[in-house]
Order: C-alpha cells, then structure tokens, then sequence
C-alpha cells in the first residue's frame, strides 16, 4: 500500500538487463545499482514545474544574475534548466580533474546505470561542455543523485544549481589604472592562494569577485541582516575552493561549494586565454530556509496542501510555507548480523525504495562487533512520519517489517 511492487526490485540487477531512462536503452553490468524508487524520480524535473517552490526560487536567481551581469545593457548571462542527468563518468568525474583513486567514484556514493553512464552526482558534470561551446557565463539547474545520509536536509534526489563565470585579461584588470602592469598567467608556484599558473593578482581578483557575487546574491534572497562565512574547501576542480555557511536555525548550514576554476579544465576546454570562478549551490536547502520549508521530502509532496501555498505568487514575492500540522512520528529499531560487503548506504536505499517517503531518518544507534565469532552488528533506528496524516503504530510496523525481509532477502544481513 505504502511502497508500489515495483519499487521494491532494488540493488539486484541481473547482467545484460536492459534499463530504459529517459528514453534511451542502456545494458546493465557489474555496475549498475539504481534502483526502482530512483528512477521514478528521474525526468520529474520539479525545477520546471510552475510555481514549484524550487522553480520559483531558480527564477528569482535568474533575475539576480541578469542584473547583475549587464554589459551595455545586456545580460551576459545565459540559463540552462533541460540538460539530461544522466552523463557519462567522464563528464561527472574526468573532466572536472577527479583522480582515478578519489572516494567520490565509488558505486557506494553514485548511482550507476552501468560503468560509462550514471545519474549526475553534481551539475558539475556540465562546466566543461557548456564552456567547450563558448559560453563565458551560465548558470545550470538540474536534479542530481547521491547515495547520502537519510534525515530532515538530505534526500537521495536533490537540485542543484551551477554558475560559471570567465574573464579575459581586458575584463578582470578593467578598474585597475594601469593594466599592462598586471597580467592573467604566469609560470609559477602553486600555493594556498593561487593555481601554477595564475598570477596572485588573478586569484585575488577573481575569488573577491566571486564571493562578492554569492554574498550578494544571498543578501537578495534573505535580506541585509543574514549571518554568513566562508569556510576554506577542497574540490579537484577548482583552488582555491571555498564553501558558504549561512546561519539558520540556529546552526550553521552549508549551502554551496565554490572556487577558482582549474585552469587546466578551462585549458582541456579550449578557453585557455581566460580564468574564472564557479559555485554549486544546494537548492532545496536554500529553498527550505526562505520559505521556511520544515523537511527536504515536502518538495515531492503532490498533495494541495503544500503545493497551492506557492501558486499565482510571483518570485519575487515573500512566501512563508504553513506547515499543514505536524503528524506524530513513530519510530521502530532493527538490528542485524552485518555480512562483510555491506554498507550503510546500501541500507538506506533499500528504506527509502520500501518506506518511500513515510521514512523521516534513519540513524545507526549503535554498532557491536562480537567478541567470540568476530561479526559484527548495526542497530538502526527508522523514524517514520507521514507528512499529511497521523500514522498509527501498525501502519509503520507493516512498513517496517518489509524493510527488515527487503533488508535480510537483497543485503545479506541476519535480523537479530
Ligand atoms: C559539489 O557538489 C560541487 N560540485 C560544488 C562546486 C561547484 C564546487 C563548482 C566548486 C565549483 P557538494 O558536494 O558540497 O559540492 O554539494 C554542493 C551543495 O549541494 C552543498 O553545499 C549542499 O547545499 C547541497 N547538498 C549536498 N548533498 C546534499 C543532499 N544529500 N541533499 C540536499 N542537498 C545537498
Ligand atoms: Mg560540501
């Protein structure tokens, strides 16, 4: 009743299968681990839904951008929001200069049609292309897919959007009084301020300009009297790289990822005269806290409740979402003998395909390895809330009670 068959075929792929997304056919191999639920979600596109709270706040970021980037009147900024999410490992992960060793290729983290195609792990996976055709400044929205923690602020399909922006020499010295003094590359030393190839005067330049621009684009959307900081980062594709926090709730928030672009992707793009910056950002954590959206699994509510508080506003106006009322939450533990492959994450996919979005978190509660026969044991605690009406005690034991034979039937593991 809660979790349709269909998405309960999880994990278990067998080879040669053909999988169909989005119209197009792949062969399933070792690799493949997306499972039914996910791809439910693929070709969703919630970010161009009408008066979806996430496309209403992607166009009050387009409208940032366009008047921020005027020259002579005229936007330089073009928009990207139809670009398929499902690329190839190569855009996701070697383009953007992401080691062949590095933990984020793991099948543990990403979702794998099979080992050349995968759901985008971030709109990253474009920088390279969209700067390839000749592009100087974009910005890009699109879902993108992670096998990730399962709490209030992530979801295994979110949004997120990308902005770029490049500048010859003439453009980033402009304000300087005396511009044949300084110049964009030199053959030098990288250190923590600066890529090799870039002069200081570059990197400062261009990592003030880019955080001015994201400052100013959260003041837009928040107000003068937010609280920020910057954070120092590490990303394969950008140095130096920064992450923003924004003060919310009383916690500080992480919202998006930032930096100097490698010069050697601008170079492999053919854009070796110019440098520039590039952010991601998390949408629905932007979106939660401008309008005051209590869990991350409201965005894929159809239910009218949530919905109509957004339709016939315009993006620009102020909207503070009404929680419908919150329903009690009922929460259950299981514990099992964990085999030697098993992976946390590979247990969240399954709650997630079997509870769907009746599962609110799931948290490891304890872990306990046996002193004799050497196995070892993890105790989740699974809090199921639904999100538009009470749900009795039965309701999420018969829940969980297919979670625990999904669990024992496709991971191997032993219910204690
Ligand atoms: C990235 O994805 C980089 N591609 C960002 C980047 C782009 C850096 C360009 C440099 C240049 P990260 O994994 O930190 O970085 O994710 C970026 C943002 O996505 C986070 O700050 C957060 O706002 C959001 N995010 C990450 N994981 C989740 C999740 N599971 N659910 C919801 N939002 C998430
Ligand atoms: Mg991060």
């Amino acid at each position: 009743r809660y979790a349709d068959s269909a998405s309960q075929r999880t994990l278990k792929h067998n080879f040669g299968e053909k999988l169909e997304v989005l119209g197009k056919t792949y062969q399933t191999d070792h690799f493949t681990n997306i499972t039914a639920s996910i791809l439910c979600k693929v070709g969703k596109n919630l970010h161009n839904i009408p008066n979806h709270p996430l496309q209403l706040l992607y166009q009050r970021m387009e409208s940032y951008f366009y008047k921020t980037f005027l020259k002579r009147g005229n936007p330089i900024f073009s928009s990207y929001n139809r670009l398929s999410p499902v690329v190839t490992t190569e855009q996701n992960f070697d383009s953007l200069l992401v080691p062949h060793d590095h933990i984020s290729r793991s099948p543990f983290d990403s979702y794998y049609l099979n080992s050349n195609y995968m759901l985008r792990a971030h709109t990253s996976a474009h920088q390279r292309d969209l700067v390839q055709s000749g592009l100087d400044a974009f910005i890009v929205v699109g879902d993108v897919y992670r096998r990730d923690a399962v709490d209030a602020t992530h979801y295994p399909v979110f949004h997120q959007v990308e902005g770029v922006r490049l500048f010859s020499d003439f453009e980033l010295f402009s304000q300087v009084s005396d511009p044949t003094s300084v110049k964009l590359f030199e053959n030098g030393v990288k250190d923590e301020w600066k890529q090799e190839k870039h002069t200081l005067e570059t990197s400062t330049l261009i990592g003030h300009n880019l955080k001015t621009t994201l400052e100013g684009l959260m003041r837009a959307l928040f107000g003068e009297d937010l609280k920020m900081q910057w954070v120092n980062a590490y990303f394969p594709f950008t140095h130096p790289s920064w992450e923003l926090e924004i003060f919310h709730q009383g916690e500080w928030i992480e919202m998006l990822g930032c930096g100097v672009m490698q010069q050697k992707l601008l170079d492999s793009a053919g854009a070796s005269s110019k440098a520039g910056w590039a952010f991601g950002l998390g949408l629905e954590r932007l979106a939660m806290k401008l309008y005051s959206i209590p869990d991350i699994r409201l965005f894929w509510s159809t239910d009218s409740g949530f919905l109509n508080q957004f339709q016939h506003k315009h993006f620009n106006e102020n909207i503070t979402y009404k929680a419908v009322s919150k329903y009690p939450q009922c929460a259950n533990d299981i514990s099992f003998w964990i085999p030697d492959s098993f992976t946390s994450n590979d247990f969240y996919d399954i709650v997630r395909s079997v509870g769907g979005d009746l599962v609110e978190q799931v948290k490891l509660i304890d872990e306990f390895k046996h002193p004799k026969t050497g196995r070892s044991s993890h105790c989740y605690r699974i809090v199921y809330r639904h999100m538009e009406k009470t749900l009795t005690q039965e309701e999420a034991n018969e829940v969980h009670q297919l979670i625990e034979a999904a669990a024992a039937s496709q991971l191997g593991v032993e219910i204690r």
